[in-house]
Parts: structure tokens; sequence; C-alpha cells
């Protein structure tokens, strides 16, 4: 139950500092530390610049371009609090694909951190919409249009007074067809995920401190780096360049309790683990993103005892909505429905299946898929549940396991093949540092297992290490679900977020 009147900016800031959090640290990034009392200043100050120099109104569309530190927070705050809806976007995108995202959302506000703007600037040169581009330091030297403007500000702001179902932020995501959506998220949605996810899973406290590599732009990141930290009067450290080696240096020197980034990282941290890395201050390792394959959950347990976390989330329902919890965490699962979150497994025409079955993940809860203009929208939400993509089946405990996004599964001879579970077969074996399996066409068996592997150091890529492979993947599960085809390579195609692009691969196979 929150208040008809809400706006989530305040409630981060202002509020926390009524609450008495005032002089806990917030964030910490770029050699600083800024109090919730600073934030909250901060944040003040560039909301009456967004306001009075530049004409930002409620309901305006305004975007901010940045890497992972305390100045896109302070920017995402004010313009949260000066009623804008906010689109937050990731430093590597092209003007081509800023260009698809302003239109789409009409964006007329552009607030960029000055060591990247050529981009934005090019897109801005050709966009109907996109009236101002604002630089800010994203170094928090202040020394930037807006950072000098906010500088004279008072340090208090009369906040719009939102509604808790006015939209806050436009959340985008890609796609399989690249075309991007939008999905809206209300203020309310932002203190949902904070109070399911953040309290009921992980019970932040004040004393926690966050590290992790997802960017701020991905609603991932921005619940794991921002909004549960801020939620809590815990502090976040965000990281421009957050490489594994770069955590396990924040981890050390800060003692951070809880660490947010996907799989391949852990394996990266476990490894330096053998050479001295010290993680023991963790209290939680959150693991999302892509499926947690059960060597490196096992692998965590074993070296650090500490709990690993394994969810699925969607940028559609803002954040994690199944997930293992503190003290019943199932390897090999991705563990129960979060708190007002329900999900059941449902064939083609929506009848909920049998315990044990594959079938569409269907869930439904406080958050959900609204895209913005969208025909993609029916598709999504059917009868009031989300499909989001995945396949899954339920055990007779009640605990979820992925088995495939929908579009991994491969039909091979009339054999349903989950492409990950030959993905975790390979990756038990010493010679795979990673890989990506996918269905390539086949005259004969309509698709064949095709894994892509990057092997592990000094390995050869020879014959023998494919017929050792096969041959290893043959003993570890079903022998018709082994890869036919190996192809070795020198990395696999990612997202900026760490996704494998699996897709990549399957159209250089057709
Ligand atoms: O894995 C994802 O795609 C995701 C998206 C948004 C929020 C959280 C997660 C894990």
């Amino acid at each position: 139950d929150y208040p008809e009147t809400l706006n989530v900016g305040v409630e981060f800031t202002d509020a926390m500092v009524a609450k008495g959090f005032g002089d806990n640290i917030a964030l910490i990034g770029n050699g600083r530390r800024r109090t919730y009392k600073e934030l909250t200043d901060w944040s003040n100050r560039i909301a009456h610049a967004l306001v009075e120099n530049y004409g930002v109104k409620p309901g305006n569309r305004v975007l901010i371009r940045s890497a992972n530190n305390p100045a896109m927070v302070a920017c995402w705050l004010a313009a949260t609090k000066a009623g804008a809806v906010v689109v937050n976007t990731m430093p590597m995108l092209r003007a081509g694909e800023l260009g698809k995202i302003v239109d789409k959302a009409e964006i007329e506000f552009a607030l960029c951190d000055t060591r990247i703007l050529d981009e934005l600037v090019a897109c801005a040169k050709t966009s109907k919409f996109l009236k101002k581009v604002i630089g800010f330091d994203g170094t928090a030297n202040h020394d930037a249009e807006l950072d000098r403007i906010a500088l004279d500000k008072p340090v208090k702001f009369n906040a719009v007074p939102t509604s808790r179902d006015d939209v806050a932020l436009l959340g985008f995501t890609s796609g399989t067809t690249g075309e991007p959506k939008a999905t809206m998220h209300f203020h309310r949605d932002l203190l949902i995920i904070a109070d399911a996810y953040g309290k009921e899973v992980l019970s932040v406290t004040p004393e926690d401190i966050f590290v992790g590599s997802p960017p701020l732009a991905f609603t991932f990141g921005l619940g794991g780096l921002a909004i549960f930290p801020l939620r809590f009067g815990a502090a976040a450290t965000l990281l421009e360049q957050a490489t594994p080696p770069k955590m396990i240096e924040i981890i050390e020197t800060y003692k951070a309790t809880i660490s947010f980034t996907a799989p391949t990282a852990y394996r990266v941290m476990l490894a330096a683990m053998d050479n001295g890395a010290d993680l023991s201050s963790l209290r939680v390792a959150v693991s999302a993103g892509e499926t947690l394959p059960a060597p490196v959950y096992n692998a965590w347990m074993e070296k650090t005892g500490k709990p690993m976390l394994d969810g699925i989330g969607a940028t559609e329902m803002l954040h994690i909505f199944i997930t293992n919890r503190l003290g019943d965490s199932a390897p090999g699962s991705t563990g129960k429905p979060v708190g007002g979150y329900e999900a059941r497994i449902v064939d083609e025409d929506m009848k909920e299946k049998p315990r044990g079955e594959v079938g569409r993940l269907a869930v439904r809860g406080p958050t959900g898929c609204r895209y913005l203009a969208d025909k993609r929208q029916k598709a999504y939400v059917r009868d009031g549940w989300n499909l989001t993509g995945d396949a899954f089946y339920q055990d007779e405990d009640g605990y979820f396991h992925f088995a495939a996004r929908s579009d991994d599964m491969i039909i091979s001879a009339g054999y349903n093949i989950a492409g990950p579970e030959v993905e975790a077969a390979l990756l038990s074996h010493a010679f795979v540092s990673e890989c990506a399996v996918i269905g390539a066409p086949d005259e004969e068996r309509g698709q064949i297992v095709q894994a892509h592997v990057v092997l592990a150091k000094d390995v050869p890529a020879d014959a023998a290490t494919t017929k050792a492979l096969q041959d290893y993947v043959k003993q570890v599960i079903a022998p018709y679900k082994y890869p036919r085809s190996i192809k070795f390579i020198e990395a696999l195609p990612k997202t900026a977020t760490g996704k494998i692009q699996r897709f990549v691969l399957k159209n250089a196979a057709q």
C-alpha cells in the first residue's frame, strides 16, 4: 500500500534523510563517497536546473546516457523529482540505436556524460523529437554545463507530486528482432521490487554494500545497484568498467556484502579465488541474466560457503520474479516466485501443464508488461499472464526449473533438445571456458546440435578435442543430445549486459 501521491525520486533521497539515514553512505564511485544527505542535495540542485533553466515539464521523456557512476544516479533522481519519465541508456549505443529509442519514446531532453556526447549529438541532428542535449560531468568534478548551473541552486526542491501510477521509467529491451520495445514502469513499481525482492529475498539492511556489473540502463542493474540499496539506507559501489577483477578489487576494498552479476563473471571470480582473491565479505551473490550452470553454483558454495541465488527476471516485469532464497536454494533450480508473484507452466492454449512437464512460463504479479504503443503487447500478455518466452518446468516440490528460451529448443530428428542442458554438460568439462549451443539446419535431421566453444587456455582446437568433448557429453546426458558439430571460437557474441547472443550464431548457421 503506497500513498496515492508518490515520487520515487523523493523516496530514495529526501525521505531517507527524514528517516535518519542522512549520514549513511549512499553511493561510492569515481573515488568519492556520497552520503544520503549529499545525494539528496545534489539531485535537488539538478532538478532545479532541469526545470528552471531547461524547461523540463512533468511527463517529458528524459534520456540519460552514461556508464554506471554516481552522477548518472543523481541525474536519474533529479529528472524523476521533476516529474519526467526517465529512459536510461547504455554508453556503447550508437547514433542509429539511440535514434530508434528517441523516436519510440518521443524523447525531448537528453542528459549525457560529456565524455560520450558524440553519438547523441549525431542522433539529435536528425531527430524530430530531441530538443536539447545537456552535458553533465560523469567524473563528478562539476565541470560541465549542467553541473555549473546546478551548483548555484538551492538544496531544497519541491518535487512534482506524481501519482503512484504515473510512469516513472521506460525500460528498453531489444527483443529478438532488434526493434526496441519500451516497457512502462510506474513510481510504485520501483518500490514494489525493492520491498518484494530487496527486503523479502535479500533482507537488505543499512549495513549492506552492493557491487555489480549490470548497467543501470538495464533494470537488473538499476534494481541491484540503485533501487535496492537506496530503499534501505545501504550503499552502492558504482563501476564504469565493471570487469570481474575490478569487482574483486571493490569487494576487497569496501567489504561489499551483496553482488549482482551474471554466471560468466562468477566463473572468473572463482578462478581468482584460487589466486588469493578475498570475497569473504560477500553474504550473498545474486546471479541472473543467464541460467546459472550447476558447476558454477556448486563451486561457489564449496569455495565460499555463502549463498548464490539464481533468479529470473525480465525488463517487462521490471526485475526478478522467480528466485532461490537464503536458506532455500536448490542447485539447477531457479526457485519459487517472489512474494506477490504467481507463476505457472502452460501450453500453447494457456492451459496449465502437469508438474514435471516442460511448457511456457507464465507469470503475473504487481509489476508486469506494459509496452509503450507496441503491437507485441498482446503476444506478451495473455489472459492477464505475462509470457516471458522461456520454457520451464515445475517440480513436485514447487520449484521452477529452466529448460530453454522458447527459441533455444532444438528439434533434431524428432527429439526435443534443450540447448542450455548441452551447454551445462560441456561447461562441466575442464577444456571448456564458455560455450553456446544452437540448432543448426541439417538436411537429414532438420536441425543438429551445434556447440560454439571458447576453449580453456592451452587446449588445442583440433579433432581430438572435438571427439573428447562429444564423448564426454554422451556420458553426462542422453547420447542423442551430443553436439554433432563443434566450432571453436575466440569469444561468444554478447550483449552489453552480458547475455549470450545465440541469435547471432543462429543467423550465421543459416
Ligand atoms: O535477466 C533479465 O533479463 C533481467 C531483466 C530485468 C531485471 C532482472 C533481470 C534478471
